[in-house]
């Protein structure tokens, strides 16, 4: 009989439940259920609503059932760093609190006056990012972790909530930046600073282990398929590695979504002073390897560039607008913080212009092509960050996720960095998602195989570099972003 595999993948701003069977060494893919995820300002501060993620998960099952699927795998990934208080009686305790909330706004100030940067980058390899789980936990109420009998990792909540089985997943775990890179536990130390006990947390499992069966007498309203999950590499990122097709020789991916995540599969860390120095983060893959990566803030700055305009226009209206546009107009630090969360997106840009002497984008078009230029020069100069620090060069970029949809910003890429890029698929994240599932139950061999299995099964597209003249606009983006990080420290 042939297995049904069923992605839970939910992102910051939408949820989905994909499909899949594996026919003839193809893999199919199919949307069952979608809807909306984001957070909302209650009880002071921007919450995630935990239970209408569970709400749609168990609809989007219903669905599945109904569709003739009465017996499935599934696995849950989600973003990373955010967490669940859970208390005694199994409870949580409140909603999660988002990590784009402004608590830890000073956080790795506070704590590294304590504990130094150093040390702890030695210890986790992790980057610097005011909103990993280590700083939200440390700003975090001291009444209510006294009454946290568990700390859940938001997959791994769910997953609790769905098979009463808890468990820490190691790739997400590894983003707590708490994870001892030797001794591969909790760093007990670093859980004293921020009042948190080792046994708060469940025990750690690798991407792949079978977590239970979903308990359909928990909820006896909806008409729920026969469920077997698996824990997948429940970080998003981690799955969307896992689902890259892995195309050319020393390759490297982006994960193109909210967050445009850049870097190389690595199986030894590499936490060195370069790495240390241009905060390059450890994070843990499936199958024993290192995500060697950074966060670049990505497609939200477009959405949030959208929702400013009453999401009056699509995704692709917008980037064919911004094709309209001359690009390089101005160069723009994509990762200031203050694009994090910014009250209006579109001012902040402007702002940035005015303060920085440079030609202020007006419409719609020359806004998204500010932002699509310099996404894709920060991309090629992490590409060289990458090769300094790595010592080889990076020959191919893979460009997965929804954004690995948008041509403008995959040539633009392509001609700046000089290397040649694969576009697709844009659903890496649940194609990661289901095949760690079909690995565990033994319908793919491994992730290598995996991959192929992928790149057979999946639409992608080539951009090679083009056009020379934008070497120089290369040039002069580096020693800009130089004077401003000079300036700045
Ligand atoms: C992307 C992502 C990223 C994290 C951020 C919190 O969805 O998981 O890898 O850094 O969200």
């Amino acid at each position: 009989m042939t297995n049904t595999y069923v992605a839970v993948d939910i992102g910051a701003s939408s949820g989905r439940l994909m499909l899949s069977q594996l026919k003839d060494g193809k893999m199919s893919l199919k949307e069952m259920h979608r809807f909306t995820n984001g957070f909302s300002f209650k009880q002071g501060h921007d919450r995630w609503d935990i239970d209408h993620i569970i709400k749609e998960i168990l609809l989007g099952l219903e669905k599945i059932k109904q569709a003739g699927y009465p017996d499935i795998s599934l696995g849950i990934d989600t973003w990373a760093v955010d967490y669940v208080l859970v208390g005694k009686d199994g409870k949580k305790l409140e909603d999660p609190i988002s990590y784009r909330d402004a608590r830890t706004n000073t956080a790795i100030k506070d704590l590294t006056a304590r504990v130094s940067k150093e040390k702890i980058y030695q210890k986790t390899g992790i980057q610097f990012l005011d909103f990993n789980t280590l700083y939200q936990l440390f700003k975090e109420d001291k009444d209510l972790l006294a009454k946290t009998d568990k700390i859940m990792m938001i997959p791994d909540y769910i997953g609790y909530v769905l098979t009463g089985k808890a468990v820490s997943e190691v790739t997400n775990a590894s983003t707590t930046q708490m994870l001892s890179l030797r001794e591969g536990l909790f760093d007990k130390n670093l859980l004293k600073e921020v009042n948190v006990k080792p046994e708060q947390f469940p025990k750690l499992v690798d991407a792949g282990t079978p977590l239970g069966k979903l308990d359909k007498s928990k909820f006896s309203k909806y008409d729920l398929p026969d469920t077997d999950l698996i824990t997948v590499a429940s970080h998003d990122t981690a799955s969307a590695v896992v689902g890259s097709p892995g195309m050319g020789h020393h390759w490297a991916y982006l994960s193109s979504g909210t967050w445009s995540l850049i870097g190389t599969e690595l199986n030894v860390p590499e936490n060195g002073s370069k790495a240390f120095a241009e905060n390059y983060t450890n994070e843990w893959g499936a199958y024993g390897t290192y995500r060697f990566l950074k966060n670049i803030m990505g497609l939200w700055m477009i959405q949030c560039v959208r929702r400013e305009f009453n999401n009056k226009y699509s995704f692709s209206e917008l980037a064919e607008k911004a094709s309209t546009v001359k690009p390089f107009q101005q160069f723009i630090d994509v990762n200031d913080k203050r694009f994090e969360n910014p009250k209006s997106m579109i001012s902040e840009i402007k702002n940035y212009c005015r303060e920085t002497g440079q030609q202020i984008p007006e419409s719609p078009g020359e806004i998204c092509m500010a932002i699509y230029s310099n996404l894709a020069l920060f991309y090629a100069q992490q590409i060289q960050k990458l090769n300094d620090i790595l010592g080889y060069k990076i020959d191919t970029l893979n460009i997965v996720g929804g954004g690995s949809n948008v041509a403008l910003l995959n040539q633009l890429t392509a001609t700046i960095s000089g290397i040649d890029v694969y576009a697709g698929p844009d659903e890496a994240t649940a194609i990661g998602n289901l095949t760690v599932q079909m690995i565990t139950k033994g319908d793919i061999l491994n992730v290598y195989l995996a991959r192929r299995i992928i790149s057979d099964s999946f639409d992608i597209k080539k951009y090679l570099p083009q056009e020379e003249k934008y070497h120089r606009i290369f040039e002069e983006y580096k020693e800009f972003m130089q004077k401003i990080h000079q300036k700045s420290n």
